[in-house]
């Protein structure tokens, strides 16, 4: 079905022969439409561009020109994937009403959930070169791709919004709705940080997924999905590696009862963060981590409820309770996440006595 684009695309890229081109659908992403495109011995990752969800395309040409300028002047040991340019010299492409992406293929694996401590440092170590990395950029120069996308506060007011436009609540969304409305003290915690940290340059989806591994997942060689790296809080993007590594199992699993927080990733996350990191953090900053993975565990389970009781019109889905689910896993993670606070404080100040 998606032989269709090849004429198009093979017109717009440079990079295109007119030898046959392959186009099938590839990864997790639950934004963009994500396709590999083949053609002879070489391959690229095309991108259906999601224009609900980023409604200023313009805004991320912005700040990934900032990170590319960067990137060249202060190389990192891994790559950034950017659009390629069409002949036009665009990077969004539109063919049949759609916009399209195309992006060098970074040849190496991918993981939904870590198979060993190893990786998950690796991983951390990556994202916190990054954020050490992207600290020389000033974050007020980044613009806002999605406003106010990691914002906890506004996320749990619109649940409780949405929840009261409803006449009544069947009792598995009702109980979920108030497992949800009982973590007001973490989103009171949230707003008391957000007077005090500083603004840096995070990427903002820093999911598992996100990051490609070399074949033998020995290092990280990619670090994708930019369109959100902005202005944020560095307790977001550890945060969402926290939700996404040091978990049992995936936030597509529906196996409730056998979700649960993993506290030796936790730390292994958190060792690895610091040592990409290098020291490039206020005391608060470095104390904001330890809850990050709650945040973030909170603001994707509000997020999933909300879309769950809106009619499923943000995420992909494959079957109608999906997102009901996710936000029943999200939950149980964020419940379990919660009865380690103590470990985690005694680590991290282990961690600091080294
Ligand atoms: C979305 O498309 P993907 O899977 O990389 C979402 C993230 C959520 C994630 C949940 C722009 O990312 O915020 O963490 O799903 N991205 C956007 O899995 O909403
Ligand atoms: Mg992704």
């Amino acid at each position: 079905m998606f032989d269709a684009l090849a004429p198009a695309l093979t017109q717009a890229y440079p990079q295109f022969t007119n030898a046959p081109l392959t186009i099938r659908p590839f990864g997790e992403g639950l934004i963009h439409e994500t396709l590999l495109v083949g053609q002879l011995d070489k391959k690229w990752i095309l991108q259906g561009f999601n224009n609900s969800v980023f409604r200023f395309p313009e805004r991320i040409d912005h700040n990934l020109s900032l990170l590319s300028k960067h990137a060249t002047s202060h190389p990192l040991p891994f790559q950034l994937p950017l659009p390629l340019l069409n002949t036009t010299g665009r990077g969004l492409t539109a063919i049949q009403g759609k916009n399209y992406r195309l992006f060098d293929f970074v040849d190496g694996s991918t993981l939904q959930q870590v198979q060993q401590p190893a990786q998950a440092r690796m991983a951390a170590q990556a994202y916190g070169k990054f954020a050490s990395w992207s600290q020389q950029l000033s974050a007020a120069a980044f613009e806002e791709t999605i406003p106010n996308f990691h914002r906890l506060d506004l996320r749990f007011t619109r649940l409780q919004e949405v929840a009261k436009q409803l006449p009544s609540l069947p009792e598995a969304e009702q109980t979920l709705l108030q497992g949800y409305l009982a973590q007001l003290p973490l989103v009171n915690w949230y707003q008391e940080q957000r007077k005090h940290l500083p603004l840096r340059v995070t990427h903002s989806d820093t999911k598992i997924n996100n990051l490609i591994f070399s074949k033998t997942l020995s290092q990280v060689e990619a670090v994708v999905d930019l369109d959100t790296v902005m202005g944020g809080y560095l307790m977001y993007d550890f945060g969402d590696l926290v939700r996404t590594v040091a978990c049992s199992i995936p936030e597509t699993s529906t196996e409730w009862e056998q979700i649960r927080e993993i506290p030796e990733l936790f730390e292994e996350l958190l060792a690895g963060y610091l040592e990409g990191l290098n020291g490039a953090m206020t005391p608060l900053e470095a104390e904001s981590l330890l809850l990050g993975g709650e945040i973030m565990t909170l603001i994707m389970g509000l997020r999933f409820l909300t879309d769950h009781l809106e009619g499923n019109v943000y995420y992909r889905v494959s079957y109608p309770l999906q997102n009901l689910h996710r936000a029943k896993n999200q939950l149980a993670l964020l419940q379990s996440q919660q009865e380690h606070r103590v470990r985690f404080a005694d680590f991290a100040a282990q961690l600091q006595e080294r």
